[in-house]
């Protein structure tokens, strides 16, 4: 049966990365560094995950001829960056996508575990849900972040964690993710996977994903249905979960029937 739902942060529980980009900007600025990280660029860059792996290679592509130098400047730059990267969560008092707030209450209600499985680091996971979230209620039962994992996404480490700490199987919870490399590290993990695709995930592909929509919808504000199983409403609701994960539970038992039967 479903026991839990496991969040990615950047991109599927808020709009994070351009936040993330800013903070990165800020960075440089306030270490005399003449580098600006614009959208494009920033897309590109995310193709690597963790923003102290995108900034080594950044470095180590960008800017080869002072390598050493800026490589032993790295943990200050990215240390900054997540003090500005807080600041702006917090000035901006980031939402949370259409939809979350709803899923995860509906979860809660129904006593399905909540996790988070997220490459960014733990001081960025707390500030956006203490933006969201009333002190000290923030809904999740587990939180994996950043280096709490040996490989960053698409190795499946970071999801491996979460189920753990939740103590559920994977074929007992659902994944939701917004990137390719978020979608094969809880693919590896096991775990089914539903894709909200974000702004700066756009030119993803979300193959592996049962479902691929815009976002997880509310009533009223029906989401764009993209690939793989549709949701009634255009709303991904609680209810549908379950009734979905039951039937891929019968399909599976009735395969394994046929196969014992041969
Ligand atoms: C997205 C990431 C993170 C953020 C930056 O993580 O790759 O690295 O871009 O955060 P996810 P840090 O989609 O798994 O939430 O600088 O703290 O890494
Ligand atoms: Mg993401």
């Amino acid at each position: 049966m479903l026991r839990a739902l496991i969040f990615d942060v950047d991109g599927t529980l808020a709009e994070t990365e351009d936040l993330h980009r800013q903070a990165f900007n800020r960075a440089f600025g306030e270490l005399g560094l003449a580098w600006h990280w614009d959208a494009a660029l920033y897309a590109e860059l995310l193709t690597v995950m963790g923003g102290k792996e995108r900034l080594a290679h950044y470095i180590a592509t960008r800017r080869p001829a002072e390598l050493a130098a800026l490589q032993a400047l790295a943990p200050e730059i990215h240390a900054r960056k997540t003090v500005a990267y807080g600041d702006l969560v917090v000035e901006s008092r980031l939402p949370l996508r259409p939809g979350v707030a709803r899923l995860v209450a509906e979860a809660r209600a129904a006593g399905i575990r909540l996790g988070v499985a997220t490459t960014t680091s733990r001081p960025n996971v707390d500030r956006l849900l203490s933006v969201n979230f009333p002190p000290g209620a923030t809904p999740f039962d587990v939180i994996a972040a950043g280096d709490a994992a040996e490989r960053k996404k698409p190795a499946p480490d970071i999801f491996l964690l979460a189920l753990a700490g939740l103590d559920v199987a994977a074929t007992e919870a659902v994944a939701f993710e917004d990137s390719a490399a978020g979608i094969a590290s809880a693919r590896a993990a096991g775990l089914p996977v539903l894709a909200t695709r974000s702004r700066y995930t756009d030119s993803h592909r979300l193959d592996g994903a049962f479902s691929a929509v815009s976002d997880l919808g509310e009533p009223g504000h029906p989401h764009r249905h993209l690939a793989g199983v549709e949701w009634p409403g255009g709303v991904v609701d609680l209810a549908g979960l379950i009734r979905w994960h039951e039937a891929l539970r019968d399909q599976s038992a009735a395969l394994q029937a046929m196969g014992t039967s041969r």
